[in-house]
C-alpha cells in the first residue's frame, strides 16, 4: 500500500501540553518500521508551519479568536497546513495516515479528504463524543469539537478550513467507545440520531461483531471510510500517555479485534492516530509502542 504519513507534532487543541511530542514518540516505537516490514510504501512529511518556529506559527496563523475555544486560531491555521497535504495525498493516489498530535488535527484531516470522498463515512474511537460546539464546550479546548465542526454544526466549519471541503453527514458516523459525553453532545447525538457504542455494548456483544456494524453504517451509502483513532478509548491502565483518560475503556485485544474487521474489509481510505502524550507515559514508551503495534495491524497483509 502506498501511504502518505503526516507527522504532525501540534498540540495545542489540547488542555495540557505534550502531544505535540507524539509524532516523535510512535516513530521512536517503530511504526514506521513495522509498515515498511508489511510491505507498505512509506512516503514521511512532517507537517510544520514554515520556518517552523513559534513566531511564525503565530504569523500563519493569524486571525480573530472564535469565542472562548482556547487557540483557535492557530488551530485553524494548522489545520489549514494539514488539509492541504492530506488533499494532495489522496491526489497522489496514497492512504493519508496522520500521527499527531491532538483529536483537533482530525478536523484539517476531513476537510482536505472531503475534498475527493465526498459522501465520507467515519469512524470515532474514543473515550469522548468529540462534538461540543463553540456555545457547549464545557473546557474550550479545541480538540473536544471536530466532529461538530465536520458535521458543520458548529460555528466553524470544515469549509472554513479547506475550501472545497464537504461535510460529514451524521448518518455516516458511527462512535466506538464513548464514555465521557458531554450534556451539549448528548443532545446533539439524540437529535442528529448518531449511533453510539458504549464500551459495554462492545463487552457484551463482542469487539468484533460491534466493528461490523460500525463498519456497515460509514459504509453505506459513502465513497470512502476515515479511521479516527483516539487512544484514550483504550483503558488508562493500558494508555497511561494520554491527556484526558476515562476509566472502563477498551482492552488492546478488542481493539486489536475491531481492528482485524477493518484491515479485512479493505474499505479504510484514511486514518489518523491521536492524542499519544509522551509527557504522561511511563518511561518505558509504552503507550506509543501499544499504539503503533495496533496501528501497523491495520495495514498487515
Ligand atoms: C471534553 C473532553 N469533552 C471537552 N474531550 C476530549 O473538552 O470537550 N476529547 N478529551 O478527546
Ligand atoms: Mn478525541
Ligand atoms: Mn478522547
Ligand atoms: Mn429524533
Amino acid at each position: 500500500r502506498d501511504m502518505e504519513v503526516l507527522l504532525v507534532p501540534f498540540g495545542q487543541g489540547a488542555g495540557r501540553p505534550g502531544s505535540e511530542w507524539g509524532p516523535e514518540a510512535l516513530v521512536k516505537a517503530g511504526l514506521l518500521e513495522k509498515l515498511e516490514a508489511q510491505g507498505c510504501k512509506v512516503n514521511r512529511s512532517w507537517v510544520v508551519p514554515p520556518a517552523g518556529s513559534s513566531v511564525s506559527l503565530e504569523k500563519v496563523c493569524a486571525g480573530e479568536q472564535i469565542g472562548a475555544m482556547k487557540h483557535s486560531s492557530s488551530v485553524r491555521g494548522m489545520n489549514r497546513l494539514l488539509a492541504q497535504q492530506a488533499s494532495a495525498a489522496v491526489r497522489r493516489g496514497r492512504f493519508p495516515l496522520l500521527i499527531g498530535g491532538d483529536h483537533s488535527l482530525a478536523m484539517g484531516m476531513l476537510a482536505g479528504i472531503s475534498e475527493h470522498y465526498r459522501r465520507l463515512g467515519v469512524i470515532w474511537l474514543d473515550a469522548h463524543a468529540d462534538m461540543n460546539t463553540e456555545a457547549t464546550s464545557p473546557s474550550g479546548n479545541m480538540h473536544g469539537i471536530p466532529l461538530a465542526v465536520a458535521m458543520h454544526v458548529a460555528e466553524l466549519k470544515l469549509a472554513d478550513i479547506w475550501p472545497r471541503a464537504q461535510s460529514i453527514d451524521p448518518r455516516h458516523l458511527a462512535l466506538v467507545g464513548a464514555r465521557d459525553i458531554d450534556p451539549g453532545e448528548s443532545r446533539l447525538m439524540e437529535d442528529l440520531h448518531i449511533r453510539c457504542f458504549s464500551p459495554q455494548e462492545i463487552k457484551h456483544r463482542g469487539a468484533a461483531n460491534t466493528m461490523l456494524e460500525a463498519l456497515q453504517i460509514a459504509q453505506r451509502g459513502t465513497d470512502g471510510i476515515h479511521l479516527s483513532f483516539d487512544v484514550d478509548s483504550l483503558d488508562p491502565q493500558y494508555v497511561p500517555g494520554t491527556g484526558t483518560p476515562v476509566q472502563g475503556g477498551l482492552v488492546p485485544g478488542e481493539i486489536a479485534a475491531a481492528f482485524g474487521v477493518l484491515r479485512r474489509s479493505g474499505k479504510l481510505t484514511s486514518m489518523d492516530v491521536v492524542e499519544v502524550n509522551p509527557q504522561l507515559d511511563q518511561p518505558d514508551g509504552r503507550t506509543a509502542r501499544l499504539a503503533a503495534g495496533l496501528v501497523a495491524s491495520l495495514f498487515n497483509r
